[in-house]
């Protein structure tokens, strides 16, 4: 472009580029001179990387979605969010946008359309699949686009996520921002090619190499596949090439980086390389550039100046832990009307089936879910009824399925999540405990989505086939946990966390499936979250259990009947939140309490419901109370050495009698 062909028009949108691209710079400099004075702790420098954010969010319209990573302020400054409410989140005042609950970027700002990241590296490309999958679903034209660093495209997130938006053909924009180093780690020692962007032919996508420090290179890289995604014709990964010249984090240094490099890439610094071009091409006067620069300066301090003079954010236990979940529905549908005889497995299927018909958001995802209708055969049909838009199998990537289920919700969709076998559910724990867990907490995102998870023993099918790993979910704030024991409450329990507009893991024993059979209201209803169900009356002892194990319970107290002992059994059905209440008036009446689990019984649930009961209903104590649990062994394959070993059922009535003998 020569300042004889440049039109105003353009010269006026080069000159608003310049100044959004400026912004950024201006706001670190005072960072820079804040940190110097000790008035800042913590920044991680995005200084002559500023061309990528400011590049992109200039290339998009504002209905797409961008979500950055941690050196893009210029995201943030160039959609307009204003500095006041951002500098205090920087600086954990109140009036910042998590409330004091989360550092720098890590929130979401849906009118903005930007969803900031959390700490852990690549963990938001996932999510950019699942709001580019509602994209195409609601038949809008939005992009999105996501950030992420070159030492985070090792990460099995980019992987995962680069594949499933290239054979679902969503509209996303991969942006690597190729800095030469993450942390101390420089490239070479990391990465075994020269351009990250030849991983795009892996994927069947065009992959993009441009110049990171060249905003309208980036701009326009940007736009070229905002356009191919917004044609339908998928995803692109654009290579963004810069520097890091100020190393990881201002307090950590840049003693481990050559000199010369930082100096080479100061020459090519893209603030000073598009102004002096500018000025070259007579867009821009010098005198301006001061002009302009104190202008901004002047916004930037006033803002710095009044969030800095705030006060930390404050809070109390009670609001904190009102916002650990979204307020959920505020009436249940109760089971009315006709019953019929169904298997575990069949009232899940319906309960499914029901909840699709009912509610176009419910969207299936899941490995072989679809023609083959899922390994346990509970989606069988789905396809074929719902069309294969709600139906989806998605390849081998439990991480970047949970990850798009998270970006669906985002975008008002209920999806649901097949774990194959809930032992599979390791691979996508990053995003359940990290992602979906906190995010209502920090930002107030409500993820509607439910994880069904397949778990337990008893089938033979040996350590990584059988676990039941329900504890792990349920030491996590912001997570619901729920195991059925009966057909009617499988039914109504997931018609329930269907509804419930937060993160449920609904763990479903294999077992049961179609071994248990029993009465179920044919109708829709819900069974509310966090209610217990008393599964047998009884005065002498009481045993808590979800699962498997309330067969088992129910199993024994029959037999001890034959004895002349009243068991009383209290099935949780929900582990979070649990049914404290009940437990507490069964133990205050029976005075013994067994908690009986299948899971390992180390750090497992049972010792939660036992210390509970310890606290709280020690003056009603006869017996302390007893756990009964699996060995602290992994599932062994063989079922003589599951049944005769690691099965709590196993030591069940040993411990009962020792319970009522004490
Ligand atoms: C999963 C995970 N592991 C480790 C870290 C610690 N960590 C924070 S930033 C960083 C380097 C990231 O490098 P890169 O992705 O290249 O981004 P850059 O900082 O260079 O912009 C590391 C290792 C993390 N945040 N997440
Ligand atoms: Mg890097």
């Amino acid at each position: 472009m020569s300042a004889a062909t440049t039109t105003s028009a353009t010269a006026r949108e080069l000159k608003a580029l310049w100044r959004a691209l400026l912004v950024p710079r201006l706001i670190e400099e005072k960072m820079l001179r804040l940190i110097r004075q000790g008035r800042l702790s913590k920044w991680f420098s995005g200084w002559g990387q500023e061309a990528i954010a400011v590049g992109c969010a200039w290339g998009l319209e504002a209905r797409d979605y961008i979500l950055p990573a941690h050196r893009n302020l210029g995201v943030w400054t160039t959609r307009g969010v204003e500095l006041e409410p951002l500098f205090c989140q920087l600086m954990g005042k109140s009036g910042g946008f998590t409330k004091g609950r989360d550092r720098t970027f890590h929130f979401g700002l849906p009118e903005k359309r930007i969803i900031g990241m959390i700490s852990h590296m690549a963990a938001m490309l996932p999510v950019a699949c699942g709001l580019a999958l509602a994209a195409r679903l609601k038949g809008e034209d939005f992009v999105v686009a996501a950030f992420a660093g070159e030492g985070a495209t090792r990460e099995g997130d980019f992987h995962e996520a680069l594949n499933l938006a290239a054979v679902w053909k969503l509209p996303v924009i991969f942006l690597v921002e190729n800095n030469g180093y993450a942390l101390s780690t420089p490239v070479r020692q990391a990465i075994p090619i020269e351009d990250i962007a030849q991983a795009a032919s892996g994927y069947g996508m065009p992959g993009e190499i441009v110049d990171g420090n060249d905003v309208l290179a980036v701009t326009g890289a940007v736009r070229c596949a905002a356009a191919r995604a917004r044609r339908g014709e998928g995803p692109t990964l654009i290579e963004a090439k810069t520097f890091r010249v100020r190393g990881h984090e201002e307090a950590s240094g840049t003693k481990y980086v050559p000199a010369e490099l930082i100096e080479q890439w100061r020459k090519r610094d893209p603030v000073d390389r598009f102004t002096e071009r500018l000025i070259a091409e007579g867009v821009l006067e010098r005198e301006e550039v001061e002009a302009t620069r104190r202008e901004l300066e002047a916004v930037i301090e006033q803002a710095a100046e009044a969030a800095l003079a705030r006060p930390q954010a404050e809070s109390t236990s009670e609001a904190e832990r009102a916002d650990v979940y979204a307020p959920g529905p505020r009436s249940w549908r109760a089971a009315q009307g006709p019953v019929e005889e169904r298997r575990f497995v069949d009232a899940i299927r319906e309960a499914l089936r029901q909840a699709m018909r009912a509610d176009e958001r419910v969207i299936l995802l899941g490995q072989d879910i679809a023609e083959y209708g899922g390994v346990f055969k509970v989606t069988e049909g789905f396809l074929e009824e719902f069309g294969a838009e709600r139906v989806r199998n998605t390849p081998i990537i439990e991480s970047g399925a949970i990850g798009a289920a998270m970006g669906l919700a985002l975008e008002g969709f209920k999806p649901v999540v097949e774990m194959q076998y809930a032992d599979f559910i390791s691979c996508g724990f990053n995003q359940v405990v990290n992602n979906l867990a906190t995010t209502h907490y920090r930002w107030g995102g409500a993820l509607n989505v439910t994880i069904r998870a397949p778990f337990g023993g008893h089938v033979g099918a040996g350590p990584f086939h059988s676990q039941s790993m329900e504890a792990w979910f349920c030491h996590v704030p912001g997570l619901k946990v729920v195991a059925p024991a009966t057909p009617e409450d499988a039914k109504g329990l997931l018609l329930a966390s269907l509804a419930d507009p937060n993160p449920v893991l609904f763990f479903e024993h294999k077992y049961l499936y179609r071994a248990v059979k029993g009465p179920v209201t044919k109708a829709p209803f819900e069974i509310p979250l966090g209610v217990a169900r008393l599964a047998r009356q009884g005065r002498d002892a009481t045993i808590v259990s979800w699962g498997i194990g309330v067969w088992w319970a129910l199993e024994e107290a029959e037999y001890q009947r034959g004895r002349g002992i009243s068991i009383e059994v209290i099935d949780l059905r929900t582990l979070a939140p649990w049914d404290r209440r009940a437990v507490f008036d069964s133990v205050k009446k029976t005075s013994r309490l067994l908690v009986l689990h299948e899971a390992p019984r180390t750090a497992g649930f049972g010792a939660e419901v036992a210390a509970s009961v310890a606290e709280e209903c020690f003056q009603s104590l006869d017996a302390p109370p007893i756990r009964v649990a699996g060995e602290d062994i992994p599932v062994p394959f063989s079922s003589s050495l599951e049944q005769k070993i690691y099965s709590a059922r196993a030591r069940l009535r040993q411990a009962v009698e020792r319970l009522l003998a004490y």
